[in-house]
Order: structure tokens, then sequence, then C-alpha cells
């Protein structure tokens, strides 16, 4: 009624913004990804979550808008184990975000550029949201002070994964540009760049693509301090229908050519015309699902 209502509302204006620095924090996580299942399986945050894989807080307004992009095909237990981690702390982190899964259907070859696109265009449409995370569905974050916000400049979350273990070092980078894993762009930002190119289809390069625009947009990947960016890689073997591309070094070559024709801004490049359906989109219970093909 009336009443209640106008009491709602008072309620809702009297809410602050929330912390710069989420007071629920804990810091390092220990992950143990065969029981990851079962130990959050009673946790609350799954409970809170929206259907669609949503969620924002209710005592603080929250700072960010995040909308987590996943490009996805066929790695099932990596999905669970990923979206209920992610529900778990983004909630900690007090933002209000949303996560989508952009699937690709059989038989073409991965295109993990693509996905990640079509990704940020269901979003703003969903929207408005003011972060994009384009978000690999095997990273799992082992600190959770690694914000998932924007900034100034486009972020790479990842300082170091236990995919690239090298002696001593338990996370490590493959190279110093490398920029995989978890990245978070505004939509300015993502924009600016024209999103990734789309023409890669099958493993590697459109990660290296997508930093050369970065760069030849005059904006530079900034990472979060060392100790912080760290994650689990849940180990995996290679996928049989995201073959290495072997037209990959070709293409990267010809990438500055390709920035403002191709990406965000048009699926269309030279006779090359990437088309594609979407042929489902289901808000499940703990993520927003693409199905492209
Ligand atoms: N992805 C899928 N399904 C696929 C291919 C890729 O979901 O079939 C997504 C997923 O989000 C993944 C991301 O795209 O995290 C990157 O894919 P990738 O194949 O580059 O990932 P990664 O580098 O695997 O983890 C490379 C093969 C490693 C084989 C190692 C064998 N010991
Ligand atoms: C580079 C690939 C990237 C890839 C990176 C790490 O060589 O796409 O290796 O790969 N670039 C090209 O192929 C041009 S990894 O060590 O994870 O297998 O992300």
């Amino acid at each position: 009624d009336l009443v209640a209502r106008r009491k709602i509302n008072r309620n809702r204006i009297r809410l602050n913004p929330c912390p710069k620095i989420p007071p629920g924090l804990v810091g390092k996580l220990t992950i143990n990804v065969q029981n990851i299942i079962k130990s959050v399986t009673n946790d609350d945050s799954l409970k809170r979550v929206v259907y669609g894989g949503r969620y924002s807080p209710e005592d603080c307004i929250p700072r960010e808008r995040t909308a987590v992009i996943i490009p996805y095909r066929d790695r099932e237990d990596h999905l669970n184990i990923l979206t209920r981690h992610l529900h778990n702390i983004l909630q900690r982190q007090q933002l209000n975000y949303q996560i989508f899964v952009i699937e690709m259907a059989l038989p073409t070859q991965f295109n993990r550029g693509l996905l990640a696109n079509i990704g940020v265009l269901i979003a703003k449409e969903t929207g408005p949201f003011s972060c994009f995370i384009i978000h690999d569905v095997d990273a799992l974050m082992m600190n959770d002070n690694n914000l998932y916000r924007c900034g100034s400049q486009p972020r790479h979350l990842v300082t170091g994964s236990t995919k690239y273990r090298s002696g001593n070092n338990e996370y490590g980078l493959p190279y110093d540009s490398y920029m995989s894993g978890a990245i978070a762009l505004t939509d300015n930002q993502y924009t600016r760049v024209n999103g990734f190119s789309n023409v890669y289809f099958g493993w590697g390069g459109e990660d290296d693509d997508f930093n050369i625009r970065v760069k030849r947009a005059n904006m530079k990947f900034e990472r979060p301090e060392k100790d912080i960016g760290i994650y689990l890689a849940i180990p995996h073997e290679t996928d049989s229908t995201n073959q290495k591309n072997p037209a990959r070094f070709g293409i990267l070559d010809a990438a500055a050519g390709r920035q403002w024709i191709e990406g965000l801004n048009s699926f269309i490049y030279n006779s090359l015309k990437i088309k594609y359906t979407r042929y489902a989109l289901e808000y499940r219970q703990y993520y927003t699902w693409l199905l492209i093909g």
C-alpha cells in the first residue's frame, strides 16, 4: 500500500554509496577445486542471486555496475565452479553485477573475440553497465581484494596464474604484454578500441590483437598489485573445436589495418561476412545464457 511504499522510498533515499573499500573482504583465498561446489552450495550468496545471475547490494549504492562476460563452449564443470566462485566474491565486493555466458554453437571453430563483442552488445541491451569484464571460464581469482571494477585505463586483472607457474614462482605470466584471463574495460574504453577483432577462428592471437588495439587507441593496460591479481587456472586438455589457428600470425600482422573497420562496430571484413544468429537467450539461475550460431 501507499504508506508502506513511501516508507520503502524514504529508506531508499537514505542509502549511502558503498564504501570505497568493501568491509567484508578476506584477502587471499584458499581454493580447493574439488570441493568448491560443495563448499559454496550452502553459502548464502547463492540464495541472493536473482535469476539471470544478477545481484545488487541492498544496504548501499554500488559504485560499479559490472557485466561479467564469459566466452564459452563445452566446459560445464568449469562454468559451475566459476559462477559459484564469482557470486560468492562479487557480493563481498558490493558490486551490482550480472554474469553473461556467451556460447558458440557447433560446428564452428571457437571465436573468443567475436563472443566477447556479442557479450558486450547484449549486456548493453540489458544494461546500463559501467564496466565490462571479459573472463575466461577456467580462471579463478585467488584474492578478493582484486576488485572487479574498471579504472581510468583498461585493466588486466591478472598479475599471475598457476597456468604459468615457473620455478619458485607459483604464479606467472607467459610474457609481459600478455592480457588474457580477465580484463576490465568501461563502455567508453571498449568502444574506443572498437572491441575485439572478429576474424580469429580457433585458438590464438585475438588477445594480442586486442592489445595492439588498446595501444593504438592511446591507452595502456594496468594491473592490480602483484600479490592481488593471482589466479588459479583449472587444468584442462586442448578443446577439439578450438584448434590452433594456423593463419593467426598473418592476421595479427594486419591488426592495425583492421582496427576501425571490424570489431564492435562491424562484423563484416572484406569478403568475410561473419554472420551470426542468436539462437537462444535464457535467464538461468546463476547466469544469463546466450547461444550464438
Ligand atoms: N573456451 C571455451 N570452450 C572452448 C574453447 C575456449 O569455453 O572450447 C573459452 C573459455 O572461457 C576459455 C577461453 O575461451 O577459458 C580461452 O580458451 P583457451 O583454449 O585459449 O584456453 P586455455 O589457454 O587452453 O586455457 C589452451 C589449451 C591448453 C591445453 C593444455 C593441455 N595440457
Ligand atoms: C600466444 C598467443 C596468445 C596466447 C598466448 C598464451 O602465443 O593468443 O600465447 O598462450 N598468440 C598467438 O598465437 C599469436 S598459452 O600459454 O596460454 O597457451 O594467449
